[in-house]
């Protein structure tokens, strides 16, 4: 597989990263060249339009943006690339992150942005799902995937409660 990226996972805070490390071990567990950075869609406006604008012809085939309260960074992201962006929305402490869900998944009509779970489901998930969307025309990481359900599936057959 390329070194260059293929999936990039932007963040709207460094405090975002406690979460979306988790979207960075699944991506490095697959084998699945990224790159992560803090851009908000508020505090940066410009840099993050120019990042997500260049980040096709650079390659890269999947955006993961995650963000926190009404900071609607996903969204922003898939106004400026047709690349599939999916949104991950943070836990905050006033709303739990209904503000961020709200803010992430409501996207008018012809903007779309896949959201996924609040949290530390969702960072994972986005993980998963990339490597999903990657796997269309890479039969080796569709191979990875299954190998991943598999172990998912018999680690819980497993399980004893006693
Ligand atoms: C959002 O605001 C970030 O994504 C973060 O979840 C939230 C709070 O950011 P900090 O005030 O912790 O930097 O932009």
């Amino acid at each position: 597989m390329a070194d260059s990226p293929l999936v990039i996972v932007l963040m709207g805070s460094k405090s975002d990263w406690d979460v979306m490390r988790q979207t960075d071990e699944v991506l490095s567990n697959f084998g699945v060249p990224h790159e992560c950075r803090v851009l908000s869609a508020h505090r940066t406006p410009a840099e993050t339009a120019e990042y997500v604008s260049g980040a096709e012809a650079r390659g890269v085939e999947v955006v993961i943006a995650a963000a926190g309260g009404a900071a609607h960074l996903a969204g922003v992201c898939a106004a400026h690339t047709v690349l599939p962006v999916l949104g991950v929305p943070m836990e905050s402490a006033a709303l739990k992150g209904m503000d961020s869900l709200l803010s992430t998944v409501q996207m008018p009509a012809g903007i779309p942005v896949g959201t996924l779970a609040i949290g530390p489901a969702g960072a994972r998930n986005a993980a998963l799902l990339a490597v999903a969307i990657l796997g269309t025309s890479r039969p080796e990481l569709r191979a990875k995937l299954r190998k991943f359900r598999d172990d998912q599936k018999a680690k819980i057959l497993k399980e004893s409660l006693s």
